[in-house]
């Protein structure tokens, strides 16, 4: 039925096209077929040159009234130090191509209404014109050549090439459908390797390769969370990709660069506004004065709200718009605060798992934060005010090879430590307790204990410490600090402690 209902429009409406052609066809032949074509060139001419001037005004006006949301202008000057300069290559251009606009446009108008048919007017025919050629030829060449010769000198100004000397941070940027890994050097300010290789979805989603001792400390910010820079500092993105391409974009720094998998690109830039300054300078303009919440008139206004963005400018999947991350431009000092805050991905994610390739090593900063835990729960149990809690000092980094009283070989960091602090610490005297689980025979666990405490009190001896200021005493399975039913408390009642007897 509504077949049949739409064929019968169909045709009515081609009856009525028919119909109007008739009907024009006969009022042609009344008033004559030439006068008729004469007026409709007359009117189509007219309004060429109304739609050419309106339109023509409309492009100047938009610009004027839009010049604030526009790259370049007013409260959207470049955040970064290259920006200013690709913006006056894009000025330049737009003025070239401004000028060429007007003209034609003025001239296809103006010419469409000037040449409209008139009586006793016929059109001049000409097949090839040598000088027309050379000069349309020409002149776009020349403007050409110098778009191109003053684009490749920004071009090179953008991309300098870096040398060990400079001073930048390089960060790495890998995106992936559908969000960006941000990769930070950490305090020896170099990214570790990668290899593709390793990757591994669970746990080392880039293939950093752990061996290398640059990626120790390395920080990869994930999800959502802000990507911090510091303002005046030269920054170098390594930009890569793991799936498709997508497009590393931070338009008011006027960063854009490609990130294309297996081939690494880079971008090279300085911020010069943080988002604070920024905000400020937004805030001098009216179409920034607004609430950012239409609904919330009361609410903060938009250019409080303002955040530098990254944005993926590639339309690489239908999650393509989630690849957004804001990006806070700060201080220096500011900067060093938040990076020291940050957590090394390695430390925290890999560091004794299986896949941790420095298990039988110590890295230098950790010795270092093993010496300052030990030595604060050393003067904490030394204190005048100090409880029966505070003198029992777990020696957490003093491990055993497996069922064996012998000291495995990270044990030493933690026992000079000790050692150390027992040298300046002259008067005071411990007991080293030794601690099992109870698995096992509980006569075995004592003996077991006993051997291991008095492993550890040789050790000390063995550095120097007087043999009188050590006791040492195994207690087996009989003071556990939790429940040996889960292998967690059974990991915690196997321990070494240190008491303080006196001092
Ligand atoms: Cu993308």
């Amino acid at each position: 039925m509504t077949y049949l209902i739409a064929f019968l429009i169909i045709f009515l409406l081609a009856v009525i096209i028919i119909q109007i052609g008739k009907v024009t066809e006969l009022a042609a032949k009344i008033r004559g077929e030439e006068e008729v074509a004469r007026q409709s060139s007359q009117q189509q001419g007219l309004w060429l040159l109304i739609f050419g001037i309106v339109f023509l005004i409309g492009c100047f006006w938009s610009a004027y009234y839009y010049r604030n949301y526009m790259f370049g202008y007013g409260p959207l000057t470049s955040a970064s130090e290259h920006g200013a300069d690709l913006d006056y290559i894009f000025n330049i251009t737009l003025v070239f191509t401004g000028i060429v606009f007007v003209i034609t446009h003025i001239l296809l108008f103006w010419y469409s209404y000037k040449y409209r048919e008139q009586q006793g007017q016929k059109a001049l025919f000409f097949a090839h014109d040598t000088k027309l050629e050379y000069i349309w030829t020409a002149v776009p060449a020349v403007v050409m050549t110098l778009l191109v010769s003053q684009g490749l000198v920004t071009w090179n100004s953008i991309f300098p090439t870096l040398t060990e000397e400079d001073k930048y941070l390089e960060i790495e940027a890998t995106g992936y459908q559908f969000a960006w890994d941000i990769r930070y050097p950490g305090a020896d300010g170099k990214l570790g390797n990668k290899d593709f290789r390793l990757i591994d979805p669970a746990t080392n989603s880039l293939g950093v390769d752990w061996t290398d001792e640059y990626s120790v400390d390395d920080v990869i910010l994930g999800g959502t969370d802000k990507i911090v820079l510091p303002k005046d500092s030269t920054i170098k993105v390594r930009i890569t990709a793991k799936d498709v391409l997508h497009n590393f974009y931070l338009p008011h720094f006027r960063v854009k660069m490609d990130a294309v998998p297996g081939l690494p690109t880079s971008f090279i830039f300085k911020p010069i506004m943080t988002t604070e300054e920024f905000r400020q300078q937004l805030r001098a303009y009216p179409e920034w004065q607004v609430p950012a919440d239409p609904n919330d008139p009361e609410g903060k206004q938009r250019w409080e709200t303002f955040e530098y963005e990254l944005a993926c400018a590639e339309l690489c999947g239908k999650g393509h718009y989630s690849m957004r991350r804001v990006i806070e431009v700060v201080s220096r000092e500011e900067y060093e605060t938040w990076i020291a805050g940050q957590k090394s991905f390695y430390l925290e994610n890999i560091r004794g798992t299986a896949a941790d390739p420095h298990k039988d090593k110590l890295f230098s900063n950790e010795i270092k934060l093993r010496a300052r835990e030990l030595k604060s729960a050393m003067e904490a149990a030394l204190k005048e005010t100090a409880t029966d809690a505070d003198k029992t000092i777990q020696l957490k980094h003093v491990f055993y090879k497996t069922g064996s009283d012998e000291l495995s070989d990270l044990s030493k960091y933690e026992l000079d430590n000790l050692a150390d602090l027992m040298q300046k610490n002259a008067g005071v005297r411990v007991e080293l307790g030794g601690h099992t689980d109870n698995t096992g025979d509980p006569a075995a666990n004592l003996t077991l204990s006993q051997k291991r405490a008095d492993n550890v009190r040789a050790y000390l001896i063995n550095k120097g410490i007087d043999a009188a200021r050590l006791v040492s005493k195994g207690y087996g399975q009989d003071k556990p600090l939790e429940s040996n039913d889960t292998e967690e408390g059974r990991q915690k009642n196997r321990r070494t402690e240190l008491r303080i007897i006196s001092k």
